[in-house]
Order: structure tokens, then sequence, then C-alpha cells
């Protein structure tokens, strides 16, 4: 008889523990947090089109837009695992201006802090399209037994612990790195646990997909203009003209590229002078994972990962994907400033 082995979610991050020889568990357990709830929130995104979910919760978020009923469910289902799990002292969401502080005993002793888009590429859910889970967890700064501050959730992404995503898609997985390589999870509904699917993610150093909102071309900066043009062009030996796709939901859009080897890019633009995608909690924890999969991002100019956000929500201009790619685009933006 054939016999099948799977690790769930929950083994392997015990497993890669012994990576970390100091490690108390705090981070794991932090993680496996996660999972559960990501599975709460995949499983009420599975019935939203059964039931009275969809829709606009008539809140406004901080971005000004407006937030869907499943955003809140998100964003709270997150918060309430992560104050159960007792494993960090304070979190910033999407959805939230300020940072939220836990003052329950546990949590003023945690070691870490995490920052999420609960629920990202939400407008996407009234057309059962795929929307997706972004975090990041820094070690804090402040002083443990003490409230978060501020300064916790402001550092520059290269010190960050551990970053991924959940994509609900044709089917739901979490993706994350601790910085020793990628490693992707396929949710099997059957048993209601996440299983190691995508061992050691790698993003092609070559790819030939390039992800954007072309509605906004007139407005993008010369480079990416050019850089565009340059995907159309014919040349067999590049692989060109490359393919076009674009979800407008980062985490699915990301995704492909990660296996299949693409480019995403959210330019800037005289509407948006600073892009749309928020540094701390969409594009850092990108970043992370791209890198640990041998890929890159960047703002044009810097990596990503060296940025220090100034505010919690700050936004930046967001280039992400296979090496070869953000290489080429970043020699076209310089050539033409
Ligand atoms: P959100 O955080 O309000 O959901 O917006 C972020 C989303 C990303 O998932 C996606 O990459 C981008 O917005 C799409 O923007 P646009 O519709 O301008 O192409
Ligand atoms: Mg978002």
């Amino acid at each position: 008889m054939k016999s099948y082995s799977i690790t769930t979610l929950n083994e392997f991050i015990i497993q890669r523990q012994a990576d970390f020889p100091y490690a108390k568990g705090e981070l794991s357990r932090l993680l496996s947090h996660l999972g559960t709830a990501a599975k709460i929130v995949n499983k009420k995104i599975n019935k939203a089109g059964l039931v009275d979910i969809l829709g606009e919760s008539g809140e406004i978020n901080v971005q000004g837009e407006e937030q869907k009923k499943l955003d809140v469910f998100a964003d709270q289902t997150f918060i309430s695992a992560l104050q159960a799990s007792g494993e960090v002292c304070g979190l910033v969401t999407e959805e939230n201006q300020e940072i939220i502080t836990f003052d329950d005993n546990l949590s003023l002793d945690a070691k870490y802090i995490l920052m999420m888009d609960p629920l990202d590429g939400s407008s996407n859910i009234d057309v059962n399209v795929s929307v997706g889970t972004i975090f990041s967890i820094y070690r804090r700064v402040s002083q443990r037994g003490h409230r978060a501050e501020t300064g916790d959730f402001l550092q520059p992404g290269s010190r960050m612990v551990a970053a991924g995503y959940v994509v609900y898609g044709s089917s739901t997985m979490m993706v994350y790195t601790t910085g020793k390589g990628v490693n992707g999870f396929t949710l099997d509904p059957s048993i209601g646990e996440f299983c190691l699917s995508h061992p050691n993610m790698q993003v092609p150093e070559a790819g030939n997909i390039y992800s954007i909102n072309e509605g906004h071309y007139i407005n993008f900066p010369d480079g990416v203009k050019k850089f565009i043009k340059y995907c159309q062009e014919n040349d067999p030996e590049t692989n060109r003209p490359y393919t076009s796709r674009y979800i407008g939901s980062l985490v699915s859009d990301f995704h492909r590229n990660l296996i299949k080897g693409g480019i995403f890019l959210y330019p800037q633009s005289a509407a948006s002078p600073n892009g749309k995608l928020r540094l701390a909690y969409e594009c850092a924890p990108m970043a992370f994972v791209a890198e640990q999969a041998g890929g890159r991002a960047s703002n044009g100019h810097q990596r990503i990962l060296d940025l220090t956000p100034e505010s919690l929500h700050q936004r930046t201009p967001y280039y992400v994907g296979s090496l070869q790619m953000i290489e080429r685009l970043e020699e076209f933006i310089k050539e033409s400033e």
C-alpha cells in the first residue's frame, strides 16, 4: 500500500525551531496562532457568497477607502487571535489609524510586534476573486513589560524576523519565511490543516510576466513607461514579448509571479505621488519573502528592506519579483532621470 507522509504547518514550524538554537518557541507559537486565525478567516471568505456579509460595512478606514464587512471580520479575528496568543505586545493593521497595544501581563512581556493587512485586495470579494492576508513580525525595541510604542513599528524592513501571506484562492495557501528560505502550505479542507506543499520556493531569475495596472499608463514615470514598452517588444532571445497578467490583488499577483517568474509594478503617478501600496505591512513583508526566494524588491532606486518607515501607513512606489526583471527596470528608471 502506498503510504502518504504529510507535514502540517504546525509540525513544520516546530521542526524549524531547531534552526534557531536559542529560540524559546515564542515565534513558533505566534506563527501557529496566525495559521489558526487564517483558517477562521478562510471559512468566512468561502461562505461570502452565501450569507449576508458582502458589501460595505459603512465605515471608512484610515486610507479613506470604504471597508467591506469581511475586512472588519478579518481585522477583528486576527487582533483577537494575537491577543489571545500572548506572543505580541501590539500590532498595526491597515484598518486602524493608531497602533493597537495589549495590556494583559502576558502580552506586555511579549517580545514581538506584528504588522498586517488583514484582508488585502478586498474590493475583489464581491466578484469572487482571490484576496489575501499579509503579515510581518519584528522584535520590539521598547522595554518588555511595558506597552508597545510607535517606535516598535517604525523599523527598517531589514530587521524583520518573519513575514508571509495567506492567499485565499482556488485553494488557500500560507507562505512564510523566517529568513531561512520560503515555504508554502496548502489548506486541506478535509482535515482542516495547512500541509507543506511548496517546500523551499524559488522565484525564477528571469521571468516573463509583467503585472501592472496599465490604465494609469499615461501618468507613469518615464522609466516605467520605457520598461513596459521593453516588455512588449519582440525578442525571442529574451523571451519577449512578455505576458501581461494583473489581478488587482497584490497577494495573488505576487504569488503567481513567485511561482512562474515575473515582475509586479505599482509606481507613483500624478494621482498618487507616493504610489498606492503601504510600505510597512504590504510592501516590506512581500519584499522579505521575495528576497528569501531569490528575488528582489525595490522602490525604483532603493531596496525596499533598507527603507525605514516614517509613519505607520506610509506608501511607496513598489516593484517586486524576478531578480533580472527588477534590475532591468532599475536601469530604465536610472537612464530616464
Ligand atoms: P487594498 O489594501 O485597499 O485592498 O488595496 C491594495 C490593492 C492591492 O492588493 C492591489 O495590488 C492594488 O490595490 C490594486 O490597485 P489598483 O486597483 O489601483 O490597480
Ligand atoms: Mg491592502
